[in-house]
């Protein structure tokens, strides 16, 4: 069966294509720096926003127009992966990612929502026989059901934390099954509401012990992909633990898990965390724990996760440098977690929104290899920084000196010289190679 028949497959036809659906700058198979853009830029499709979600919001139901609607339970299930890997092979995109509860409906008892499980990864895994798309990364949804209603992991009850670890065993299972290049841990509701009611210290430790067991499975059967954890300050919680990258990497410090844990990186969290994008991305490649990004973006007039679809050029511009600084993604990629506003409710519209989110990182990707290239951004940094490269900063970076001899050369100072940061002298330059790149 046919799900988009009014969509064919979206070709590169360049900038001056007056043909919506095409792409305009992402060409998969453009070459830059020895590597295609498809490979650089490991597009996702979240299965959740795509072919799940509805519209529905606080104020009113779901709007979406889907040729699936019709089906009800496993057959709506069932639908939804063969319009999933027709968009996927449509879009010519290399991955998708799911959550349990996306691609099967919870049955009655925890055996059941199992076997539903396994007949949808069962068809999943038929269509990746033939398909090319493969799976980024699956996780289990531990914030839908009521039972999590104080947390999963953190709950407060060890019954829901014994249920929490049984659907994350399922599902490292079903990532292995599947081939999944990572495994994604999204604490929606592990934070809380008021500390009036919380032992923190309880929770947060339980929370260690929970991805202690989940990394012992997976060494157990063989599932050897990088964990990742996502982190987000709130929403829904009011304060869910693992904040932001920095506060992600303490607990994972504390509980000694770095070596087995990186970060999935959320641009629109990023943002509620008061962070830029580029700021948790940098915070995690300087320590080594950049995995993969959810590739959205948010709105400034709006304290919430819009889960809008990445049109800001100059965020993809300092969000793909952070990247390549990295030296790529490794077996992380670019996730759309992000949605078609209410009012853009025609199936057609998330071809146009996979089609616009990809064009933004692929010019992204353009003017950030273009600014390390020219080291436009570097000469200068290197060049602030110079007063470590002699002297008495040599001396403080090599660990020579302390402060008696640091005081020693402060009193000798007779005068202090800083030299301007130039910021906005920097941001001309990066509108200059962004608009160079988008002349050509
Ligand atoms: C929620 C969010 C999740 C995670 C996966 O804000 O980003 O969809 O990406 O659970
Ligand atoms: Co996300």
């Amino acid at each position: 069966m046919t799900f988009f028949e009014n969509v064919n497959r979206i070709n590169y036809e360049g900038p001056s294509s007056k043909n919506p659906l095409s792409f305009k700058y992402y060409n998969p198979k453009e070459v830059i720096n020895g590597e295609t853009m498809e490979e650089i830029l490991r597009f996702s499709v979240a299965y959740w926003h795509t072919f799940t979600a509805d519209g529905t919001d606080p104020f009113g139901v779901g709007t979406m127009v889907r040729p699936w609607n019709n089906y009800k339970g496993m057959d709506l299930a069932k639908a939804r992966v063969e319009a999933a890997f027709e968009l996927f092979e449509k879009l010519n995109v290399p991955f998708f990612c799911f959550h349990d509860a996306d691609i099967a409906p919870e049955g009655s008892t925890l055996k059941e929502t199992y076997a539903n499980i396994d007949t949808i990864v069962s068809m999943i895994k038929d269509y990746m026989k033939t398909s090319k798309t493969k799976l980024l990364w699956n996780t289990a949804n531990m914030f839908t059901n009521p039972r999590y209603v104080h947390g999963a992991a953190t709950s407060n009850n060890a019954d829901v934390f014994a249920y929490s670890a049984a659907k994350v065993k399922k599902g490292l299972e079903v990532g292995k099954e599947l081939g999944a290049e990572n495994y994604v841990f999204w604490g929606g509701r592990e934070g809380y509401e008021t500390l009036l009611n919380t032992d923190m210290k309880l929770e947060q430790d339980n929370l260690g012990r929970f991805f202690h067991m989940a990394v012992d499975y997976a060494k157990e059967i063989g599932f050897n992909v990088p964990f990742l954890i996502e982190p987000k300050p709130k929403e829904p919680t009011k304060h869910q633990y693992d904040f932001d990258v920095a506060t992600g990497l303490a607990f994972l410090q504390k509980y000694n898990l770095q070596e087995f844990f990186k970060f999935n990186i959320e641009a629109n969290h990023a943002t509620l965390a008061g962070h830029t994008f580029e700021h948790e991305l940098r915070v995690a490649r300087i320590n080594g724990m950049l995995g993969s990004v959810d590739a959205n973006q948010g709105d400034s007039l709006l304290g919430w996760d819009t889960d809008e679809f990445p049109t800001d050029l100059y965020s993809t511009t300092l969000a793909m440098y952070e990247i390549l600084k990295n030296g790529g993604l490794g077996k992380g990629g670019l996730n759309f977690d992000a949605k078609v506003r209410r009012g853009s409710f025609e199936p057609e519209d998330l071809f146009h929104a996979h089609i616009a989110g990809m064009d933004s990182f692929a010019i992204g990707l353009k003017v950030a290899n273009k600014l390390i290239e020219d080291k436009v951004l570097d000469d200068f940094v290197t060049e602030r920084y110079s007063s470590y490269t002699e002297g008495i900063g040599l001396d403080i970076v090599e660990g020579k000196t302390d402060f008696k001899k640091l005081e020693a050369y402060a009193l000798g100072l007779t005068e202090i010289k800083n030299s301007s940061g130039r910021q906005e002298r920097l941001k001309a330059l990066v509108n200059q190679y962004l608009l160079e790149t988008l002349s050509k």
